[in-house]
């Protein structure tokens, strides 16, 4: 296993857009052993493939206290959403820079696993919008992306700021 380098806002290779995965390989299972290894190292609670610079749709995710729940979801889609939240985010390629983003409530998603079966969760709270973010991701969208412009000039200023100051 291998931990992997996560992109740093503002890397524009947050912004590429994902692929499906057409086949479960072993090359995609050692990418996903990696991840969770990496997001579990982080430590974080969700990690999507275009983060350590791969551009195919695949997400792990675990938000259990005891981080021994693994979600891996494969070409998810999110197939009914309802109810509003607006939890304070965080992500591992924006280190330090903590907000609100008002996203559904409760989601239910399709995915596969990693042996390729299809399966549905229903999601609400934290889990809700990690899938959220998490997906984001996949569409090349940042979760400061959704701020005002004025705000993310400052966040941007302030990730400046410290990336110079631990080079
Ligand atoms: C996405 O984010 C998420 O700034 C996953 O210094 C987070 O795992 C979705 C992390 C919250 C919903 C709610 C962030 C670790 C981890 C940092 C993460 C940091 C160290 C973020
Ligand atoms: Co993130």
């Amino acid at each position: 296993m291998a931990i992997l380098k996560i992109l740093q806002y503002p890397d524009e290779r947050l912004h590429i857009v994902a692929t499906p995965v057409e086949r479960i390989t072993d090359r995609i299972r050692v990418l996903v052993e990696n991840m969770a290894e990496t997001m579990y190292a982080a430590p974080g609670i969700g990690l999507a493939a275009t983060q350590v610079d791969v551009h195919e749709r695949i997400i792990v995710i675990d938000t259990s206290e005891t981080h021994d729940q693994l979600l891996v979801l494969i070409n998810p889609e999110i197939i009914a959403r309802s109810g509003v939240s607006d939890y304070e985010e965080g992500c591992l390629s924006v280190p330090g820079i903590y907000g609100k983003v008002q996203r559904a409530e409760s989601v239910t998603v399709s995915a596969l696993n990693v042996d390729g079966e299809s399966y549905t969760l229903d999601a609400d709270g934290l889990l809700a919008v990690c899938i959220q973010h998490e997906m984001d991701h996949l569409a090349g969208k940042v979760f400061i992306e959704y701020w005002s412009k004025l705000k993310q000039s400052r966040t941007l200023a302030k990730l400046k700021k410290k990336q110079r100051s631990v080079m």
